[in-house]
């Protein structure tokens, strides 16, 4: 079964400005267990004595979901997140020739021993660790020093080899997608004696980490990584609603409770001071919101005419707005809902009139306006027939 690691709170922190004081990470985290997510990567503890407390009380709340911390591949990182009590932990090194030789000045071999130690380290001081190891910017490092270094890396016991597109440098259909690659890595892994979970680590430079992701899944990838409201370095990773909403809608993953999501949003955006823009899928305002006169009339008799997507499904309401583009189907509904019975024919008429006006001016009238404007347009016509 597909497992999710929500990493908001170390890869949704690399966002700039975003930092989330520990009551309200400890807060996410709760929203995330309940949620069902399998994994939470807690933070880096190494990087501040707060972050350190921080994945250390994630980790000792005693959630359901796994606990990870984030780790370079240094023994004093992994240390302190075995000190935090975390059952997962993520170690990340580069394999590019480029980067070895440039910024660390160590070849290959001197790169995989060190990767190794480290794990090797990590295993005897927790055996039942369940450790990842992320080759940084996996897809455009040349694979056979992914190869080699993921082999070290499992004979060294790790458990999990992540693919990351560090710079959402994939696309699906091209050459360079992650349905191949996981098929690639898979079989290059296991002619060399290693099975591991193979996890996806998908960046969303150009808008296509959850297409990417879900190649990589269709491959047989065991764990997928995101984010709320897809937070991340740059353009951050695959947004986790958008993610937990297909697995369950499209590939009968029955495990998440998708109507905590909208609360979890709430409070990310919130205290990330990232604003969930309208037409945010799953969870902006506009989300399940009708609007045109034609798609009220058709989605009020049966909804599915305009939606793929149950609202009720993660606890929003399908809505009807009513601005210029409503018909009189839109009125009447509006009508409905309101129980308003008595108006004539031509009195709706003057409702809608005066809905598309202020519609025309850029404003969405909002259903506790429609009594008003019926009181105004009854009222008007008192007032003209008295003064005639
Ligand atoms: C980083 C880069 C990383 C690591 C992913 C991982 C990436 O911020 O350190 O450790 O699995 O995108 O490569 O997020
Ligand atoms: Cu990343």
């Amino acid at each position: 079964m597909i497992q999710v690691l929500d990493a908001t709170l170390r890869e949704g922190e690399q966002t700039p400005g975003v930092y989330f004081d520990n009551h309200i990470k400890l807060a996410i985290a709760n929203l995330l267990d309940q949620i069902g997510v399998d994994i939470i990567e807690s933070g880096h503890p190494i990087v501040t004595a707060e972050i350190y407390d921080a994945v250390k009380t994630i980790a000792n709340k005693g959630f359901n979901s796994t606990i990870g911390a984030h780790s370079r591949s240094v023994k004093k990182d992994v240390e302190a997140a075995l000190e935090c009590g975390v059952d997962f932990l993520g170690i990340f090194y580069c394999v590019s020739d480029e980067r070895l030789n440039g910024v660390f000045k160590k070849d290959l071999n001197q790169a995989i021993e060190q990767i190794s130690d480290v794990i090797q380290f990590a295993k005897k001081e927790k055996p039942n660790l369940i450790i990842r190891y992320t080759p940084e910017d996996t897809v455009r490092s040349s694979f056979e020093n992914v190869v080699k270094a993921a082999t070290g890396a499992v004979k060294a016991g790790a458990d999990v080899i992540s693919i990351a597109d560090t710079t959402g440098f994939m696309v699906p259909g091209t050459k360079n997608n992650f349905y191949d690659y996981v098929i690639n890595l898979r079989a290059a892994l296991k002619e060399n004696g290693c099975e591991p979970k193979i996890a996806v680590h998908c960046h969303n430079d150009k808008g296509l980490a959850l297409a990417n992701a879900l190649d990589g899944y269709r491959a047989g990838a065991d764990i997928i990584d995101a984010t709320v409201l897809g937070i991340g370095e740059r353009a951050g990773i695959v947004d986790l609603a958008e993610l937990l909403v297909v697995l369950t809608t499209n590939f009968g993953v029955e495990k998440f409770d998708l109507a905590k999501l909208p609360e979890l949003y709430k409070l990310v955006s919130k205290h990330s001071g990232i604003p969930v823009s309208q037409n945010y899928p799953i969870i902006g305002e506009n989300a399940f919101t009708h609007c045109a006169g034609v798609h009220t009339h058709a989605a009020a008799k049966n909804p599915m005419h305009y939606e793929s997507l149950n609202p009720e499904l993660v606890n929003r309401e399908r809505k009807f707005s009513l601005d210029h583009m409503s018909g009189i189907a839109s009125i009447k509904f509006a009508l409905k809902i309101l129980d308003i019975t008595d108006l004539l024919p031509e009195e709706e008429l003057q409702i809608l009139e005066e809905v598309k006006k202020i519609g025309q001016r850029g404003r969405t009238v909002e259903l506790s306006e429609i009594p008003l404007i019926v009181d105004s347009i009854k009222h008007s016509k008192h007032f003209y027939k008295k003064t005639k």
